[in-house]
Formats: C-alpha cells, structure tokens, sequence
C-alpha cells in the first residue's frame, strides 16, 4: 500500500522519535510517501519547496493513498487539514492519540469518519496497535 503518514510539522516536534518508529515500521512492507514528517532534522533543512508547493503536493499524495495514518497527539494545522482532506477524498484513517500530550480536538472525536482512534502513550504501543490494524485489514 501507498500510506500518508501525517504528524505534527510547525505544530511542534516533540514527537518526531514517535514519527520516525511508526515509519520505519510502515515501511517494512509499505511505501510511505512522507517519510520527511519522522526526520529528525526535517525543521533545519532547506526543503527548497514554498508553502503552495507543499500544500498541493501533500493534497495529490492524500488523493494517491490506500490509507491514511495520522499521529494526532500534537495539535498541529497541517494535520486536521489533511485528515479533513482524508475524508473528502474517502480514504481509510487510522489515528494514533496520546491523551497525555493533549485532548483529542472534538471536530475529530466528533466525527463519526474518525471512529478508528487508538490511544498508546509510546512508540512501542503506537507500533503494536499498528501490526495488529495492518494484519487485519
Ligand atoms: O501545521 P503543521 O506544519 O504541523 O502540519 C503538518 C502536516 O502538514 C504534516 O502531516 C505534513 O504532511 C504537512 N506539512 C506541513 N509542512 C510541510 C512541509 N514543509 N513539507 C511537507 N509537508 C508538510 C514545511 C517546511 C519545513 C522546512 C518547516
């Protein structure tokens, strides 16, 4: 499967190790097409592209996704755009929460689209719960 992962960028880092766990693992047997959102120095880099550039190609790659797989611990932007784009576009989601880094945003726990909610409060929980969705699919 092609999978967007989706996490946190200028809504704050602090959970890029999380990130860049659930990649490595996705890409075990998936490609990922945002492989940049779990690099460590992705903030420091010279990403050469401007933000109308970014917008648009992170939206073609949503549209290009069999699944949708978005870290909503951080509150960020970019994220709830891009899960409201999921379901524009009708792509599965899976979402990753932790409720100890914030309370889940009620125009996502709110939305019957997002059922597929799982709470892990660490990598290794966030990499579990993701083995077991993928096996069952
Ligand atoms: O509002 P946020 O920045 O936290 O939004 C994060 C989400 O938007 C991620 O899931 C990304 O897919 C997308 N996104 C936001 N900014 C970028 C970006 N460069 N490149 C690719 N995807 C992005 C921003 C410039 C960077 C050098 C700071």
């Amino acid at each position: 499967m092609k999978i967007y992962f989706s996490g946190s960028i200028r809504g704050g880092r602090d959970r890029v190790d999380v990130y860049r766990a659930v990649i490595d693992f996705l890409k075990l047997d998936h490609v990922v097409l945002t492989e940049h959102v779990g690099d460590v120095d992705f903030l420091d880099s010279e990403s050469g592209m401007d933000d109308a550039s970014i917008r648009d190609r992170d939206v073609a790659w949503i549209r290009e996704a069999d699944l949708v797989v978005a870290d909503c611990s951080i509150p960020s932007l970019g994220v709830g755009y891009e899960l409201a784009c999921a379901e524009c576009f009708d792509k599965p989601v899976i979402l990753l929460h932790d409720p100890d880094v914030s309370d889940l945003s009620a125009m996502i726990s709110g939305d019957g689209y997002f059922s597929d909610v799982n709470y892990y409060h660490n990598a290794d929980e966030a990499v579990a719960i993701l083995r077991q969705k993928l096996a069952a699919l």
